[in-house]
C-alpha cells in the first residue's frame, strides 16, 4: 500500500513535470503546406518539401523562437484547384494550422486563397507569379516568390543587350492562370521595349506535340521564341523546336525554373534562357548558409526550394516580430513589421501590395545545369 502510493506521486509528479513543461514552454505552430505532390507540378512541389523541411528544422534547432516549435503539415494539392480547395479546409478547419505555404499553381491559389482570406488565416505564396488574382484576393494573402511582371521585363532587356533580337514569337498554355498571366507580361514587355511580335501561338497542359505551332512561328523567322509553359509542356517544346532544326534563342518564363525540364528536355535544354528569382551563386550569408543545409541533406536545391524555405523564414520571424506569438493575426501582424530579412533570395521585405520584393537575375542552361548569365 505504501509502496503504491510512493509510485503513484512518482507518477503523478512526472505527469504535473510533463504538463507544466508543456505549458510553460514549446507551443507548436502549424504550418500547413499544400504543394504538389502529383499532378503537372510535381516536380515544383517535390523541391518546394525539401525546403519547407529544412527551414523548419534549422529553426527548431536554433532556437530563436523561444518557446515556440514550428511543425510543417504537408498535403498534396494535386497541381488542381479542387483538390487545392480541399487541402485549405482541412489545414483551417482541421489542422488549424497558423499559417499556410502554397499552393504550388497560381492556378490553384486563385480557387484556394480566398479560402484562407474568408477566414483569417495567411497564405505565404511561395511559387505563385501570376502577377495579378494572387495577393489582390485581401489582406491575408502574402508573397515571397517574385511575379512574372518582376522579372521578365528585365530579362528581356539582359537578353536584348546580349543576343540583340529585334522581333520576337510567343508561345505559350492558354489553360493555366499562370502560363496565361506569363504571357500577358511578355506580351506587354516587348510592346513596351518596341519590340515587334511576329507570331503568337497556344497549347494546353496534355498535349504533347507542338510540332505545328513551331513550324508555324519558325516560318515567321522571329529572333527570339519567348514560351510561357509549365515545366512538362517547357521540355517538350523546348526538345521538339531543336528536332525540327530550329536554332532560335529561347527564353522561358517561370516554369522552366525546375532542373526537370533540363533533364526532360536533355541536351535540347542547352543554351535556354529564364529570368530567376534565386541566384544560386550569390556569395550572401544567407544564401551560403542554405547552401551548406541543403548539402548537409544531399539536395542539390532549386529556384523552388529556396523560395520555399524563405517561406518558413518569413513566418518565423513574423513570430519573433510578435513577441513569440503564432495565432493567425500575430503571423499577420509580424508580417506588416518584417523587413530586410536576410534570406537565400536576397534581403527580403514584403511591398505595400503584399508581393516580395528582393533582385531577379537571369540563368542559362550549360553543361545540363542552370549558370547565372554572366
Ligand atoms: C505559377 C508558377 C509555376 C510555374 C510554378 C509553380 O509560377 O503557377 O505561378
Amino acid at each position: 500500500m505504501r509502496f503504491a502510493g510512493r509510485m503513484s506521486l512518482v507518477v503523478v509528479a512526472a505527469v504535473a513535470a510533463a504538463l507544466g513543461g508543456r505549458a510553460s514552454a514549446a507551443s507548436v505552430v502549424k504550418i500547413g503546406a499544400a504543394l504538389s505532390m502529383t499532378g503537372p507540378a510535381a516536380v515544383y512541389g517535390a523541391t518546394q518539401k525539401a525546403g519547407i523541411q529544412a527551414a523548419v528544422e534549422e529553426i527548431n534547432k536554433s532556437g530563436t523562437l523561444k518557446g515556440v516549435t514550428l511543425e510543417a503539415v504537408f498535403e498534396d494539392d494535386a497541381s488542381t484547384k479542387e483538390q487545392g480547395i480541399a487541402v485549405f479546409q482541412r489545414f483551417i478547419n482541421k489542422d488549424k494550422v497558423s499559417a499556410i505555404i502554397g499552393p504550388t499553381l497560381s492556378n490553384t491559389a486563385t480557387a484556394a486563397d480566398p479560402l484562407a482570406q474568408g477566414a483569417g488565416v495567411p497564405v505565404v505564396a511561395v511559387s505563385n507569379t501570376a502577377p495579378k488574382g494572387i495577393t489582390d484576393i485581401g489582406d491575408y494573402i502574402w508573397r515571397v516568390s517574385l511575379t512574372e511582371a518582376q522579372v521578365i521585363p528585365g530579362a528581356l532587356n539582359r537578353l536584348r543587350a546580349k543576343l540583340g533580337f529585334k522581333t520576337a514569337a510567343l508561345l505559350y498554355g492558354n489553360d493555366d492562370a499562370f502560363t496565361q498571366a506569363g504571357y500577358n507580361v511578355m506580351k506587354a514587355a516587348l510592346e513596351t521595349q518596341n519590340t515587334p511580335i511576329v507570331g503568337t501561338q497556344t497549347f494546353a497542359k496534355p498535349d504533347r506535340d507542338y510540332n505545328a505551332q513551331l513550324t508555324a512561328l519558325r516560318a515567321l523567322n522571329p529572333d527570339i521564341l519567348l514560351v510561357s509553359a509549365l515545366a512538362e509542356n517547357a521540355a517538350g517544346i523546348v526538345a521538339q523546336a531543336r528536332q525540327l532544326g530550329w536554332n532560335v534563342p529561347i527564353m522561358g518564363g517561370n516554369g522552366f525554373n525546375s532542373p526537370a525540364f533540363i533533364k526532360n528536355a536533355g541536351p535540347a535544354a542547352e543554351g535556354v534562357f529564364v529570368g530567376t528569382a534565386w541566384n544560386k551563386v550569390s556569395q550572401d550569408a544567407a544564401n551560403q548558409a542554405f547552401l551548406k543545409v541543403m548539402q548537409a541533406r544531399s539536395i542539390d536545391p532549386d529556384q523552388f526550394s529556396a523560395q520555399a524555405y524563405t517561406g518558413v523564414l518569413v513566418i518565423a520571424e513574423a513570430i519573433r516580430l510578435s513577441g513569440m506569438k503564432g495565432g493567425r493575426d500575430d503571423v499577420k501582424a509580424g508580417f506588416l513589421k518584417l523587413k530586410d530579412l536576410p534570406t537565400p533570395l536576397g534581403k527580403f521585405s514584403f511591398t505595400s501590395e503584399r508581393d516580395g520584393s528582393h533582385d531577379p537575375t537571369v540563368q542559362f542552361v550549360k553543361d545540363g545545369k542552370f549558370q547565372i548569365v554572366p
